[in-house]
This record gives C-alpha cells, structure tokens and sequence, in this order.
C-alpha cells in the first residue's frame, strides 16, 4: 500500500562531535535500511541534519568562550564529515540554522497561532535579576533533592539519576554565574497535548501495536499518565524567534522546531533537484509515503507524541509509520556522556584506526542496544574484529581468491556437475535472502547481520569440507567447480554485507570486478561467469592487536581519572565550612588540657582499617594514644618525627585490646579526610596549648 519510504535519524545537537552512542542507537540502524531499501530498487528518501538551536549549544559557546554561530559551525561541520566518513548515506543533510528552516518553521508555528491552535499562558519562571535573563531548566543547578548531589541540573540529577524539575532544587543559582535566583512572571504559548489525548491512544495503543515493545510501553506510561499542555515557546537569545508581536525576546522551543527540519530538509533538497526528487509535499503529504523515524530512545515522547501532535494541529501532513527506537549504549560500564569525555569519539577512532570504518559499523551492530541497554568494549570489539570479521568473513574470501589465483590464474573456473553436497550448500545459501530480508523489514539489525555473517560460515564450512587444495592434486575439474561456487558466495556476501559494511562490499567487489549489485540477485549462482577475470586480492580485515587496545583502556583510564579530579573539585567549590558552635567561655576551654607531642611510632593497628596506634614523646615519660586516622593515611610513617597536638586529660579507654590516653587533633577536610595538627616551629613535648 505504500509507494515509497522517507527515512529520518534524529538531527543531533551541533553542540559536540559524534560517538559510537549516536552511531549505534540511531545512524548506523537508519543507513542499514535505507541501503537495503536502495538496493531492492524502492523509492526512498533519508533525511538528515544539525540540531543547532537549544541551550546545549549556547552552554558549549560559554565554556569554549566562542559564540553560538561559531560553535554550531564547528559541530555541523565536524559531525557531517563524520558521517560522510562512516558512510551514513543521507541524500541531504542540512542545518536547523538554514534559511528555509527558519522561514518553514516560522510558518508552521504562525499557520498554528492564527488557527488558534495554541493556548496562552502566564506563569513564575526562574530569573537572574543581574544579567536580567530567564534560565532554562539545564541552566539551573542547584542541590539534588533525592540524593543532596551538589551542582545537580534543573533537568536532571547526574549523580543519582533522577529526573527533575527546577523547582524541586534547593538552593537554585545560576548555572553560568553562580547567581541565586528569583521568580518573574511570562508568557508563553503551549501546544494543549490534553487535547490530542484521545486520539494518540487510539492511534499509538490501538493502531500500532506492532512498534517496538520499548516504544509502545514508553508511549503508553506517557498516555496513562495523562498528557499536560507543552510550552513550545521558550525565552532566550537564541532560536528561532517568535513571529507573534509583542513577542521580542522569544523563540520558538528546539523541540518544536527540530523536528520541522525533518521537513524543511526534505523541501531544501527537493527544491534544488526537483527533477530528481520530486516534490517534498509528496513526501510529507502523501498517503503512500511511509515515514519512518530513527532516534535514541530519550527522543521517543518528542517523535511519538509531541511532533504528531503537532503533525495532526496542521492536518495536512502523513504521520510516523514506526519509530524504531533503540535503548543506550554504554561505554565499558559506564553511561556515555559528551560532558564527562566519556566516549568514543568518530573523529577520533578514525585518527586510531584509519581506514576501519566497518569494523566499528560490524561491532555497534552486533551489539545494537535494540531491546536494552548494551555495553561496548575494546575487549568485545577486538575479539569480533578477529574472530568474525577475519577469522570467518575475511578468511573465507581470501581463501576463494587467493586458491583461484593459484590455480586458476585468477580466471573463474568453469562450473560441472553439482554434488548431492553442493545442491545442499547453495540451499542453504539461498535461505540467507528471505532470512534478512524478514529481519530487516522488521527493524531486527543485529540478528540480520548475524545472518549475513552465516553466509560466510556456509562459504567457509563448504571449503573446509571440500579441501581444493588437496583436490588439485588429484582433480582439477571438481577443483574448479567448488572454486566457482565459493566465489559465487563471495559475490553473495558482497550483497549481504552492502547494507551493514558498504565498504568492505565495494572493496570485495573490486577484487571480484563485480559492478552492480542487486539485492534481487542474492542467492544467484551466476554472479560470475566462467572465465571472468578477478582484480586484485588484498586483505578484507585486518587482525587488531593488543596494544592498540591497550591504548584505548589507558585513554578511558586517563578520562576517569581526570573527571574524578574535576568532580572532587566541584565538590570543593561547594563547600562551606560548618556553623560555629554555641558560645562557650574560658574556663570551659581551660578544662581541656591540649599539649604537644613528638611522634616516636605510628602503625595500624592490626584487624582495624581505621585505628592507628601513635607511641608519643608527651615529656612526661611517654603515652600511647588510638586514633580513627587510618584511611586518611595509609602510609602512617610519615607522622613519624612530626609534633602533633593532643587532649592529654581525657580518662584512659581501651579499644583493641589497647589503652589509649586522650586524644589526637585533627582537622576534617571537605571530603572527609583527617589532617593531623601540628605546631608552626619546634616545641618543648609537654608544652600546653591556649
Ligand atoms: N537534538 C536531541 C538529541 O540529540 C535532539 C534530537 C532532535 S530530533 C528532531 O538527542
Ligand atoms: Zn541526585
């Protein structure tokens, strides 16, 4: 019922480089289909672009000390050469900074304004009276109120996790400038979602049971939770402004006008090729066209409810056939994060292993977040790389190229009668096809590619049983019809890989001297006809070693390090000191007898993690006194030697079986840490303190 596919990935925000996270959970799976699509030979369109309005990119402009533009130039540039790079095959890709999208977008939230669409209201945002400015809720920090985490967002908690809203910090202030906060009133415009409630359950919950089990629950808790209005308006400098008078200092939500670029993408790149593409009404109006949204699985309430929700208030416009969305990837453990560094960054693996784009395509794949949350590791990606990619697809390929060279002068050999056991190897084989394809057209990437990777099981199993290279000592005939067919699987897996590791199938192709290729034609026996001449042979894949793995522990291993020192700094820049205790007089003080004392010895003491047993020269003969110091000190021979300050009339207490005779003094660092007093210049042992 549908004549063509208009494929989307969600626009990432232009406010940092790219990682192996965006990669996984949105471009890679996006680029596999639509390759697929291409290569059955269907209509199809996929759109691409930068995020460039919103605070995260004027928080990155702050801390880089740029301006926003800039920021958003730099990013676009770097993440779109990425993408190039890793072969995220867009027919346009543009900016959310662009003039047609600021005039579309523009358009789109007037037609709703005039239809009356929207509904106005006043309510107390938080406010910095100095710099005079509206904070958004990323913009505020202030203390967590589940966990007490200093510095946590208006959004969010990175601590504990929590999702938040400003007003449940204490102590909000200015995340820019420290400044505290007030409450000042505006006005904003909201899109009414209560209003659109019915409809998107009948939709979503009744119409589409068949989207993915984190979509659809993730849709349904929203519905069940009952949907509020959604201000699509925000007050900021940067955006795109509010075409309503008496609106200055407004702009329209990134969440609005992001997924408009969808649309404006679309018409920026049918209206420069219209021959070509035709006109993006068509892809956005017609019935027939099939839109498909690929994001990560934070972005499912804006693609399922909020944007057809704004779809649906203009009328005109088709609505998400399915929106396969995928849960995180994480990073050897930990959860991905742009601001803590801790990430594999596209840019930079490529800097690391030039040329290896596949590599990383086949391991993000293969461990595709698609139900749940999936880690990625060096140690995971180096054992697929060797043990699949090498070991089986490569190994197998090279085998069939390599052996025809020998025999064949790297000619393709004739093909003769076909064994029980041959017959049985191309069935399998054929099965590959429907297998995929039934895997692909349900969004099931990783287990598609590991059917892929079967093909080239077969092919390698089928030379491993035939052994031609004992054949041709006896058999030449046979020799080279079992050479003919293992070349006719590897221009098999150059078709069955195209979508997955588009590279390696052009470079497999290469050495083939095989032109086209047709998904049509997988499972074919006739790729290459007797006496067709193979290119050159090169590696597939390249083994990866251990230090080059090792390389990349020690940079996360540098990374954690680093945000521990910058975390602990944060914690430091929060501290204040505790009150000052009630009034008290001298002769209370005079009560306690403080004096000095050198330290003769000080150990653990044994079975106790926090006790630490000082053996003082008091001038008084001598006192052993216990002290809970331990884990501030973990190498207790450095107090040796030193004059330290201790309670001298404390009555004796026995702990560990040992007497201890008062009190060392100590003061608490921020983080808990015990630092011994001492005196400023030397001392008689004995001498009192007041
Ligand atoms: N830029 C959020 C993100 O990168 C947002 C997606 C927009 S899609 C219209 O996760
Ligand atoms: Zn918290």
């Amino acid at each position: 019922m549908f004549k063509r596919t208009l494929v989307t990935s969600a626009l990432p925000y232009a406010n940092g480089p790219v990682h192996i996270g965006h990669l996984a959970g949105v471009y890679v799976p996006a680029d596999i289909y639509v390759r697929y699509l291409r290569l059955k030979g269907e209509e199809v369109l996929f759109v691409g672009g930068s995020d460039e309005h919103g605070v995260p990119v004027t928080i990155r402009a702050r801390k880089e000390g740029i301006t926003t533009q800039e920021v958003v130039d730099r990013y676009h540039e770097l993440i779109k050469t990425s993408f190039e790079q890793f072969g995220i095959s867009f027919d346009v890709y543009s900016r959310t900074t662009s003039k047609i999208h600021h005039q579309f977008a523009s358009d789109y939230f007037r037609k709703l304004y005039d239809e009356g669409k929207f509904i106005e209201q006043t309510t107390e945002q938080f406010y910095d009276p100095e710099t005079q400015e509206f904070l958004t809720d990323r913009n505020i920090r202030g203390e967590c109120p589940r966990c007490h985490a200093q510095g946590a967002y208006g959004d969010q908690c990175e601590k504990c996790g929590a999702t938040l809203s400003p007003d449940e910090l204490i102590n909000p202030y200015n995340a820019i400038n420290g400044n505290p906060l007030t409450k000042k009133a505006t006005t904003h415009w909201y899109l009414p979602l209560d209003q659109y409630q019915q409809w998107l359950e009948q939709w979503i919950l009744q119409e589409h049971k068949e989207w993915r089990p984190n979509v659809y629950g993730q849709c349904k808790s929203w519905l069940d939770g009952g949907l509020k209005p959604r201000a699509v308006t925000r007050d900021l400098d940067w955006g795109i402004p509010v075409p309503v008078e008496g609106a200055e200092g407004k702009v329209l939500y990134v969440w609005f006008d992001a997924p408009i670029g969808y649309i404006s993408n679309t018409k920026e790149l049918c209206d420069a090729q219209p021959e070509k593409y035709g006109k993006w009404e068509t892809w956005w109006k017609d019935p027939e066209t099939r839109l498909i949204h690929f994001i990560g699985k934070d972005n499912i309430v804006f693609h399922c409810i909020v944007f057809p929700s704004m779809l649906k208030a203009d009328g005109s416009y088709i609505l998400p056939d399915n929106v396969p969305s995928n849960e995180f990837l994480n990073l050897e453990g930990d959860k991905i994060s742009t601001s803590r560094n801790w990430a594999v960054w596209l840019n930079e693996y490529l800097v690391d292993f030039p040329g290896k784009q596949d590599v990383l395509r086949y391991v993000l794949t293969a461990n595709a977040p698609e139900t749940k949350d999936n880690d990625f590791t060096w140690a995971d990606f180096q054992a697929r790389n060797n043990n699949e990619l090498v070991a089986i697809y490569g190994n197998f390929v090279n085998r069939a190229l390599v052996l025809t060279q020998k025999y064949f002068g790297g000619k393709v050999p004739a093909r003769g009668g076909l064994t029980d056991y041959d017959q049985q190897t191309i069935a399998e084989f054929q099965g590959v096809k429907a297998q995929v394809e039934e895997l692909l057209n349900n969004f099931r990437f990783r287990d598609a590619q590991k059917e892929a990777m079967n093909l080239a099981r077969i092919g390698n199993k089928y030379l491993a049983d035939m052994e031609p290279w004992k054949l041709a000592k006896t058999d030449m005939a046979r020799t080279a019809t079992v050479l003919n067919l293992a070349l006719q699987i590897a221009a098999n897996l150059s078709i069955a890989f195209e979508p997955f590791l588009p590279f390696s199938s052009e470079r497999l192709r290469g050495m083939l001297r095989l032109p086209a290729c047709d998904w049509s034609t997988l499972g074919s026996i006739d790729h290459l006809l007797e006496g067709h001449e193979l290119g050159e042979v090169s590696l597939l894949f390249e083994k990866i070693e251990d230090n080059a793995i090792q390389a990349q522990l020690d940079r996360l291993a540098r990374i954690k390090q680093e945000n521990e020192d910058a975390a602990k700094a944060e914690e430091l820049k929060n501290w204040h000191p505790a009150e000052v205790k009630g009034a008290t007089t001298i002769d209370e003080f005079d009560k306690t007898d403080i004096r000095v004392a050198t330290v003769v010895e000080c150990k653990p003491v044994k079975k106790s993690d926090r006790l630490l047993q000082f053996t003082l020269d008091d001038g008084m003969g001598g006192r052993t006194i216990l002290s809970g110091i331990a884990q501030s000190y973990p190498d207790p021979s450095v107090l040796v030697g030193k004059q330290v300050l201790f309670i001298a009339n404390f009555p004796p207490r026995k702990m560990m079986g040992i007497e201890s005779q008062g009190m060392i003094l100590s003061a608490v660092d921020a983080d808990g840490k015990l630092v011994v007093t001492t005196v400023s210049a030397p001392v008689q042992n004995g001498a009192q303190v007041g």
